[in-house]
């Protein structure tokens, strides 16, 4: 497993997030990535590396220009709003719900925040156009790896990306690397690409991104969106649009859900990516199924994510993974990496 790591993710760093009423502390924080590169060094994975060079170009493969124009200059305009904003996180305010107009971008920045995101709970820092790009190198380089012949590449960056559309953030998650990876691997030659999403949460994103697509079939389980996060999409009467109907297949699970019934829903999962017929497979890999998972609800436990590596391996396809969610940050790296290896273990 080639590892592309970012070694400028701790540069997003949010200090708060609204949640239940109030700002906490951040959940999605740079320990996570750390751990994750510790287990992956004592367990000599595979060779680490810093992503290649890569266009802004790539980017626009899957996010709209204007969103991608906002990202990279929005922490400079938060600033300029107020100087002492250099000392905090900027969050959205408002919204255009239905009945208000998106085509229309607004000179206030707050305005513009409110219209690329759709939540309060994703900090933007001085740092996070900085870390996501790099992020996207790791993600486009993963692809560029599989693509020329590699078996599997994982990317090892935060912010996470599976909860970012075409033009929004939120979750956590400012650009979607595992959408970056596909749309890579597509550009590269594969007739068609699977993205195999095993975050907690629904993969939204992805889903939007590639809903009237064919050529790349998004598959996600996930907590029920009637109880759990993102609430307005993930639900299993969601199968794609137009040209990209019966290419997106969503896996609600209640609360609650155990590593049986888990694994039974993975392999209805791979059952139809079988079907499918990709030449290459994207895991956006959530490791918030686990047990302890402070904002989670799935029973998964360490020595479980051995397993999945290796039932996701057994589909024989070669493998691009993204690092997602997962907030228990001790056990965090040994959930990451027992995916990696059990892959690696069924691959060889
Ligand atoms: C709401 C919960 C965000 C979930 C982020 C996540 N603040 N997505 O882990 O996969
Ligand atoms: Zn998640």
């Amino acid at each position: 497993m080639h590892t592309f790591y970012n070694a400028h993710h701790a540069q997003h760093h949010g200090k708060f997030e609204m949640f239940r009423g109030e700002l906490v502390p951040c959940f999605e924080i740079p320990a996570r990535a750390d751990y994750v590169l510790q287990e992956l060094q004592a367990r000599k994975l595979g060779a680490i590396t810093p992503p290649q060079a890569m266009d802004d170009a790539v980017i626009t493969r899957v996010h709209a220009p204007r969103y991608v124009d906002f990202l990279r200059g929005a922490w400079d305009e938060w600033v300029a709003l107020d100087p002492a904003n250099a000392q905090r996180d900027a969050i959205p305010s408002y919204w255009p719900i239905r009945t208000f107009r998106s085509d229309v971008l607004p000179v206030s920045f707050p305005a513009r925040m409110g219209l690329f995101s759709y939540d309060a709970g994703s900090p933007l820092t001085a740092g996070t156009w900085t870390a996501a790009r790099e992020g996207a190198a790791c993600a486009w380089s993963a692809a560029q790896h599989v693509a020329s012949g590699g078996r599997a590449a994982f990317a090892l960056t935060r912010p996470p990306g599976h909860h970012a559309g075409a033009d929004f953030f939120g979750g956590y998650c400012f650009l979607n690397n595992a959408a970056i990876a596909a749309q890579a691997l597509r550009d590269a030659g594969c007739a068609r690409v699977a993205v195999l999403d095993v975050d907690y949460h629904h993969g939204n994103g992805t889903q939007a991104i590639f809903y009237d697509r064919a050529d790349v079939f998004t598959v996600s389980l996930h907590g029920d969106p009637h109880t759990e996060y993102p609430y307005y999409l993930g639900y299993a009467d969601e199968r794609g649009t137009g040209a990209g109907e019966g290419f997106n297949l969503n896996l609600p699970l209640p609360r609650g859900t155990g590593f049986a019934a888990w694994r039974a829903a993975l392999a209805t999962a791979l059952k139809a990516i079988a079907a499918c017929r990709a030449d290459a497979l994207v895991v956006a890999m959530g490791l918030d199924t686990f047990e302890g998972d402070p904002i989670s609800g799935f029973g998964l436990k360490s020595a479980d994510y051995l397993q999945v590596g290796s039932d996701i391996a057994a589909a024989g396809l070669p493998a691009v993974f993204t690092f997602e969610g997962g907030y228990a940050v001790a056990e965090v790296g040994v959930n990451a990496v027992n995916v990696l290896q059990g892959f690696d273990e069924r691959a060889r």
